[in-house]
């Protein structure tokens, strides 16, 4: 039977036209991971930070998946060569090359040597870790290898990686929570959400002590200093490293007197996303029973974890200050992240997808694109060009975006990618942009931005 779409040119001029800027997108993102390629390894910026990055590095691999698969296996396979001891893979691997002045804390701030688990002769890192994606741009690149000639190939360093990957997520699912929470502890703004609110009050109780002298490198990358941390944030930031440093990175010695404790919605949820796609990859390399059971394991405790951190008062996921037992109670895209669990229970999902489009979030009448801000508009300390605590990050939506479709919101799914897209394509590959005007931010020709574009625009 005919139908009408089916008399319709598919090039009228309108669609030819949005296909070809996508094909202008797709090829400006592909040259953006090109020129931050290290050979095996991408800058997360070209000046602002030339260095690995560990969860830069996993949605730079999702976007090389859509360019050269097997490039975006080597990305996490050189990333996981830096990885501790204890499983812990670490924020940042600094590149070899690059001088001290190009990126502060350099590694001889950090000297991770004083921890028994730090990787000798292999590669400088920092002493903390960030959110885990990793998993999930394996899975995605399986996916994309399927059925190609590399197919066997990757299968063979899936393989290798497979348990590298069991050790990062024991790491966080064990020594990140001794009492068995199911929620990970966060030890640094660092971690992945630098100056979010969502720190502010237990940044503010720090006393910082006797600070080695240091100077900011970053402030000569950015057109002006409001679209990053303050001083005063910087200074406390150090401290805690100072303090990590004389913990010797030892978690147990951390999580027994140290003032950064925080139980962390989005790393724990993250965790949860990053363990499902575990079980796609344990699936590919014929994982064993016990490693399946074990990973099943995580994700119950994980969700069951983030279900005990839900507000009856507003339906948000509220992080938990360790010092002093209470909820943060700061309105930021973390409220929403049983989103991020497509078997979170209905219920609670669509509650989250309400607050998701309420006037609170990417839903507020006064935004350019229907996207997620990383705090909300209607709180008192939004800055709509500083950093994390206001402007849109486009990797935050991205993981909303595959959380909703993994959900089955595929609807709303689809509108988040359109509008991401359509602000990619005024605002370019910035690290984050204003979340009224479109106005581009922080470093430009991010990698990670570039990334999700690429697996947008193939989705
Ligand atoms: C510190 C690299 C990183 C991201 C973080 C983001 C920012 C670094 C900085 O840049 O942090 O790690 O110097 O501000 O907050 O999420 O991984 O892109």
């Amino acid at each position: 039977m005919s139908t009408d779409s089916d008399h319709r040119s598919p090039l009228t001029p309108s669609t030819y036209g949005s296909a070809l800027t996508d094909v202008r997108l797709g090829v400006q993102a592909a040259d953006v991971l090109r020129m931050n390629d290290m050979g095996g390894w991408t800058k997360a910026a070209p000046l602002l930070y030339p260095h690995q990055w560990s969860w830069d590095s996993a949605f730079v691999a999702i976007g090389w998946a859509q360019v050269d698969v097997r490039r975006a296996m080597t990305e996490q396979q050189r990333l996981f060569e830096a990885q501790w001891a204890n499983g812990m893979v670490p924020q940042i691997v600094f590149n070899p090359l690059a001088g001290p002045e190009s990126y502060f804390p350099d590694p001889a701030r950090w000297a991770v040597e004083v921890s028994p688990d730090a990787p000798v002769g292999v590669a400088e890192t920092s002493g903390i870790c960030q959110p885990p994606v990793h998993a999930i741009a394996v899975a995605r690149i399986w996916e994309v290898a399927r059925g190609t000639e590399a197919e066997e190939d990757v299968r063979r360093e899936l393989r290798a990686l497979f348990p590298k990957l069991m050790a990062w997520h024991r790491y966080l699912a064990e020594d990140r929570d001794p009492s068995g929470s199911g929620l990970v502890t966060t030890y640094h703004p660092w971690e992945g959400i630098d100056n979010s609110p969502r720190w502010d009050a237990v940044l503010e109780r720090l006393e910082v002590g006797d600070l080695p002298p240091y100077v900011r490198r970053d402030l000569s990358h950015v057109a002006d200093a409001g679209q990053r941390p303050s001083n005063l944030a910087y200074d406390r930031f150090l401290w805690l490293l100072e303090l990590l440093k004389r913990h010797r990175y030892d978690d147990a010695a951390i999580h027994e007197s140290y003032p950064f404790l925080v139980k962390d919605v989005f790393l724990t949820s993250v965790l949860v996303m990053a363990n499902r796609a575990l079980l796609a990859v344990a699936d590919a390399v014929g994982a064993t029973s016990e490693a399946r059971d074990t990973v099943r394991r995580w994700i119950d405790r994980g969700r069951a974890g983030i279900a005990a951190t839900v507000d009856p008062a507003t339906g948000m996921t509220y992080d938990v200050d360790m010092g002093t037992g209470r909820p943060i109670e700061i309105a930021t895209f973390a409220g929403m992240c049983t989103l991020l669990d497509a078997e979170a229970p209905a219920a609670q999902r669509a509650r989250a997808l309400q607050l998701f489009d309420s006037a609170e979030f990417a839903g507020h009448p006064a935004l350019r694109w229907a996207m997620l801000p990383s705090t909300s508009p209607t709180e008192a300390c939004f800055d709509p060009r500083n950093y994390w605590r206001g402007p849109v990050w486009p990797i935050v939506n991205w993981l909303y975006w595959k959380g909703l479709q993994e959900g089955g919101e595929v609807e709303r799914a689809a509108q988040l990618r359109e509008a991401a897209l359509d602000s990619l394509r005024h605002v370019g590959f910035a690290e984050y942009f204003h979340p009224m005007t479109g106005e581009a931010l922080g470093s430009a020709m991010q990698s990670w931005t570039a990334a999700v574009a690429l697996d947008w625009l193939a989705a």
